[in-house]
């Protein structure tokens, strides 16, 4: 047998002999059937590409720690890994754009997904933000929908701002997001240069089984920094992978980027009387009336070996809670704890945890068995069932979920409150003149190609609604007059 170390293989681990030349009958003969190696090459490479995801395909990753530096925290939560300072968990993160495939480029106006894996010792803890502290929409039924705008049109394969913007205009709610995303947050200069936030609203839970509601916020330690819009364009066209670069070169040259967690407490009764719907996700809560509180600090020290193993198959889920750590009632969170898991079945198969990226650190201990890419032993001989008088893992009360009191009847309900415009007008008169200029020159040039003025005027009424100001410059720049009927 050869000692060649170094020597080709088939994917089973078989040498090969030719790897320039297909077996053939003679030198000008067919191609015999029988060349197996041409085959399975061929074959797999047939197979490389797997789904990219439905929304999000575009993304960079990382790998870092998290180090907590607050020993407060755990006054709040009993996760196990915010329990004390000092305490470090290794973690994954996934940045990504929202609407483009998985060639698209970086530098457009997008939100950026801020997806974290925390390796913690009871399990894997998924934080799947943005770098908003809102969103569009804030009911999952609603998000195939809103997707298929920001997609191409059915006819033409083309992005479409009529159908962006007649769905946007027709969403009032929606009005906090779009501002966010056309003033400079919306084009963020890398992705080092941002915020994340978990935007919902979560639950912690602490040991006494008392419960809080909390925001996560993501700081940068690096600033937050947009980018000059023509520069973006001139980007898209010449390096649609700059955000990618950017990370993987910082983080290979040793400027390891940083983030400093900060959460707002929320005393779990103040649900009921808060003046904003703690649980609809396009709005924000006052850091006047819950300041934010340090956790810890996020470091992102490892670029990934390999793109494919661990950032396309990287699988991150809301659904992923740890004890300390559960759902609140917002039913974008509620969808998306289903969403996730059925996306990642699909795109990656049902054993898709036991891809390396996506394994925990701790045990795992069920009964689920089988299913297509089963590489973990399966189970071996142990018990297949439970309950059992075989000593097989049984569950923990201790890690029980948190109760919480329900009311009302079962029904499809729309939310309480319609004011869609304090919040979005509070955040334009917050903005210096010049951001404001840019907001508005964005929000023109953005509307400008859309065909009908019925999309373009019932938006204008949203503006105003928000500002006034803010609507007769919008219309200005649009040759529009605002409607008589919102003055
Ligand atoms: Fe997502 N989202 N989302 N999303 N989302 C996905 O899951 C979904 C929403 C976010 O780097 C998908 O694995 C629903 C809000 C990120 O792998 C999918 C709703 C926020 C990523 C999905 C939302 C996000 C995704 C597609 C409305 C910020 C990339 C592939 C209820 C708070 C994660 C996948 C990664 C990916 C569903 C809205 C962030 C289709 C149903 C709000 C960062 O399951």
């Amino acid at each position: 047998m050869s000692n060649n170390k170094n020597r080709l293989t088939t994917a089973s681990g078989i040498p090969v002999g030719d790897n320039q030349n297909s077996v053939t009958a003679g030198s000008n003969g067919p191609v015999l059937i029988q060349d197996f190696h041409l085959l399975e090459k061929l074959a797999h490479f047939n197979r490389e590409r797997i789904p990219e995801r439905v929304v999000h395909a575009k993304g960079a990753g990382a790998h870092g720690y998290f180090e907590v530096t607050n020993d407060e925290i755990s006054k709040y939560t009993k996760a196990d890994f915010l329990s004390e300072a000092g305490k470090r968990t290794d973690m994954f993160i996934r940045f990504s754009t929202v609407a483009g495939e998985l060639g698209s480029a970086d530098t457009v106006r997008d939100p950026r997904g801020f997806a974290v894996k925390f390796y913690t010792e009871e399990g894997n803890y998924d934080l799947v933000g943005n770098n908003t502290p809102i969103f569009f929409i804030r009911d999952a039924i609603k998000f195939p929908d809103f997707i298929h705008t920001q997609k191409r049109h059915p006819q033409t394969h083309l992005k479409d701002v009529n159908m962006v913007w007649d769905f946007w205009s027709l969403s009032p709610e929606s009005l906090h997001q779009i501002t966010y995303l056309h003033g400079d947050r919306g084009l963020p200069a890398t992705l080092r240069h941002m915020n994340g936030y978990g935007s919902h609203t979560y639950k912690w839970v602490n040991d006494q089984g008392e419960a809080f509601w909390v925001k996560y916020h993501f700081i940068s330690e690096q600033g937050v920094k947009g980018l000059d819009v023509d520069l973006a364009d001139k980007l898209a066209g010449e390096n649609p992978d700059y955000h990618t670069e950017d990370l993987y070169n910082a983080i290979d040259q040793g400027d390891f980027p940083a983030w400093k967690l900060y959460v707002q407490i929320i005393p779990y009764e103040d649900y009921k009387t808060y003046k904003w719907d703690l649980f609809d996700v396009t709005k924000t809560v006052s850091q006047k009336d819950y300041p934010r509180i340090e956790v810890g600090r996020m470091v992102l020290n490892r670029n990934p070996e390999n793109y494919f193993a661990e950032v396309e198959q990287s699988a991150f889920t809301p659904g992923n809670l740890v004890p300390g750590i559960e759902a609140s009632p917002d039913k974008m969170l509620q969808g998306r704890i289903f969403s996730y898991g059925d996306a990642h079945r699909y795109r990656l198969g049902a054993n898709n945890q036991q891809i390396p990226i996506n394994r925990p650190v701790n045990e795992v201990k069920n009964y689920q068995r089988d299913g297509a890419m089963r590489v973990d032993g399966n189970g071996g001989n142990t018990p297949v069932y439970e309950p059992n008088s075989l000593n097989g893992p049984a569950e923990d009360i201790t890690s029980k979920g948190n109760p919480f009191e329900v009311h009302g009847v079962a029904d499809s309900v729309a939310y309480d409150s319609e004011d869609h415009y304090t919040q979005p007008g509070d955040l334009y008169r917050l903005m210096s003149v010049d951001e404001r200029d840019r907001l508005i020159e964005n929000f023109v040039n953005h509307m400008k190609p859309v065909e009908s003025d019925e999309i373009k005027l019932r938006q204008i009424e949203h503006f105003y609604k928000a500002d006034p100001e803010w609507g007769e410059r919008i219309a200005q720049g649009l040759g529009l007059a605002v409607p008589e009927s919102v003055k």
